[in-house]
């Protein structure tokens, strides 16, 4: 609970003083998707495939996912869940249940990002090939280190989640803020996720 509200706080009193600390290394040497999706082939939010099952780590997934077919759920329009003991995104559960999150992020500018998640409970997110955030393990809501991802293109970038809710609470969110941003990060919008069906 410590480790969590100092988290929390150490966020907001960086996002007020407008100059969030780069606590962690920056993340170089995104690759735009290849090729770029074509417009008429996006629809909006995020695909994602649900895994009925307990799990205590995101690394636990991808070898669950091997020998099961999962259940496609309505796309993720908004990674801004923070619904307590409620329904787990789209799931349709309220416990016990992985996402694996596949679509595209849209990076409008050249420069430095700033990227956060809070989550609850592991998660796992690479961007343009590369991991931007990891805390994969069960825990309480807690946030990340604010992520500066420097962007040399702009355009789309495969974006992939995966998360999981073992029980209890469940929390889901993505901030950013564009180059040059100073205050407190934004939820990433509706319009910079896209993926095809
Ligand atoms: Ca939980």
């Amino acid at each position: 609970m410590i480790i969590r509200i100092t988290a929390f706080l150490a966020v907001v009193f960086l996002a007020l003083a407008g100059a969030p600390a780069m606590a962690a290394d920056p993340v170089t040497g995104l690759v735009k998707s290849d090729p770029q999706p074509a417009a008429d082939s996006l629809q909006p939010g995020l695909g994602v495939t649900y895994y009925a099952g307990v799990f205590n780590s995101t690394d636990e997934i991808p070898g669950w996912a091997k020998y099961r077919k999962g259940k496609k759920g309505e796309p993720i329009l908004l990674l801004d869940y923070n619904v307590g003991d409620g329904e787990v995104l789209t799931s349709g559960r309220v416990d016990e249940v992985a996402a694996d999150i596949r679509g595209f992020i849209r990076f409008d500018e050249v420069g430095t990002y700033t990227i956060a998640m809070q989550s609850n409970d592991g998660i796992d997110l690479t961007i343009g090939g590369k991991s931007i955030i990891k805390d994969t393990e069960v825990h309480a809501d807690r946030y990340s280190e604010l992520v500066p991802v420097e962007v040399a293109e702009p355009g789309w970038y495969d974006f992939h989640l995966l998360y999981f809710e073992k029980r209890v609470t469940s929390t889901v969110e993505l901030f950013w803020n564009a180059p040059g941003k100073t205050g407190s990060l934004d939820f990433v919008p509706a319009e910079a996720f896209a993926h095809t069906p």
